[in-house]
């Protein structure tokens, strides 16, 4: 079939319109019409050519939501109408992993998802004639896109598409890392570095569990009246503390001995040690959640750790993708969380590269492109 979609045809340039060729789902697949996708770092970053695993043609796209409209042979829990949220953490409940209950990290489908196929290695898209690649497994940046079924967390159907494609990443991610990775408890003490569209939901996760300090780090002081609606009691931006100013033990002092969790929502190396090293002496817990460019290392003194201090990360959240998705959304629909404050900016999918362009000029937090 035709559908409508932004291709990122090589590193470097900007996404293109137009129409590809989609073929139906197979064995254990399902079409999806995509209704609504969120613009997230990591298209940029595939799209910018730095990403050493990105591969071209592709379409990108990782945080949508839409609707069933076929199912392929073998699909047990899904069928056409239903609303989901495609997942790029599947979750197949079967492999080592899944049955392990210690990681969201499924394996099923890992080898050919990296390399932008479907399970059967093979690609549905196609522009001209020739193969166009899938991108985590999602491919949200066309209209109807296909997905192995263990990839779709099925939803409830009043919930707007427009706001819940966000929880195909940045939501659950952030929220996940509070409440799934670290299980920050009631009356804590939280360090988040980075208020963007990660921070901000480590934040309101924070603030839901009834952390009774939540600091937030930001070098863009446009970020802090936000950060406070979403439950931030402390805003720290470095450069107010000049060239050589000391992060580390001004946050030590602002909690009174060191955080009880921090969070590093940014991706810079220089920040995940800074996250470490203000969490408190015997127990303090860092998680790092922003992704650094390939090849980065980070580094402390071994003293950090030995003194009991816990270095950890999370991926979209330590999130169960089928198990957890569908509850955040009911969170939402209770008003539980906010996610409108969030969407910044809505865009139609022929100005989807603006989208891109606000995302580097840290106007937006988050830009979802309505189909
Ligand atoms: P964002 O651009 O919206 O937010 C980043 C924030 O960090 C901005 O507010 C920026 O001003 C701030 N910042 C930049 N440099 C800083 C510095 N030196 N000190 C303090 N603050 C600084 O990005 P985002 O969407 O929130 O994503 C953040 C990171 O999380 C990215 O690396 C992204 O790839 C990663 N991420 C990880 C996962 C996961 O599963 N682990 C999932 C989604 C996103
Ligand atoms: C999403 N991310 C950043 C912004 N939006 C993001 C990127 C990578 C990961 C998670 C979130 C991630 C962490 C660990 C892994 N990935 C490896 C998982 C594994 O090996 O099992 C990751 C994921 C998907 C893909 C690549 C890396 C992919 O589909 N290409 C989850
Ligand atoms: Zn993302």
């Amino acid at each position: 079939m035709d559908v409508r979609a932004a291709i990122a045809f090589e590193a470097g340039k900007p996404l293109v319109v137009d129409t590809v060729q989609l073929e139906g789902p197979r064995n254990a697949e399902v079409l999806v019409e995509i209704k609504a996708t969120g613009l997230c770092h990591t298209d940029k970053y595939t799209l910018s050519g730095q990403d050493p695993e990105g591969l071209f043609p592709a379409i990108l796209g990782h945080e949508g939501a839409g609707i069933v409209r076929e199912v392929g042979p073998d699909v047990r829990h899904l069928k056409p109408g239903d609303h989901v949220i495609p997942l790029y953490t599947p979750e197949c409940r079967e492999c080592k992993s899944c049955l392990s209950q210690k990681t969201n990290l499924c394996t099923s489908i890992r080898s050919t998802q990296g390399k932008g196929l479907m399970p059967d290695g093979t690609s549905r898209f196609s522009y001209k004639g020739k193969p166009v690649l899938h991108y985590m497994g999602c491919s949200t940046f066309a209209n109807y896109t296909v997905l192995p079924e263990i990839a779709l967390a099925k939803i409830r159907d009043d919930a707007p598409f427009d706001k819940v494609c966000y929880i195909g990443c940045g939501v659950t991610t952030g929220l996940g890392a509070v409440l799934f990775t670290a299980k920050v408890e009631p009356n804590s003490t939280v360090v988040v570095f980075g208020l963007g569209g990660i921070g901000l939901n480590v934040i309101q996760g924070a603030k839901l569990v009834g952390a009774r300090q939540i600091i937030g780090v930001d070098i863009n002081p446009a970020r802090e009246a936000m950060a406070r609606q979403f439950g931030m009691t402390d805003f720290v931006n470095p450069k107010d503390l000049g060239p050589d100013g000391d992060v580390v033990g001004h946050l030590v002092e602002l909690t009174g001995g060191g955080a009880d969790y921090t969070f590093e929502c940014v991706g810079n190396t220089t920040l995940m040690r800074q996250a470490l090293e203000c969490a408190h002496r015997g127990w303090g817990v860092s998680c790092v959640i922003g992704v650094a460019g390939a090849g980065q290392e980070i580094s402390t003194r071994p003293f950090q750790l030995v003194t009991g201090r816990r270095w950890i990360g999370s991926a979209f959240g330590g999130a169960r993708g089928r198990t957890d998705v569908p509850k955040i959304v009911d969170w939402y629909m209770d008003n539980r969380i906010d996610i409108d404050s969030l969407i910044t900016h809505k865009l139609p999918l022929e100005r989807i590269n603006e989208g891109f362009d606000l995302m580097t000029r840290g106007e937006s937090i988050r830009t979802v492109v309505e189909y």
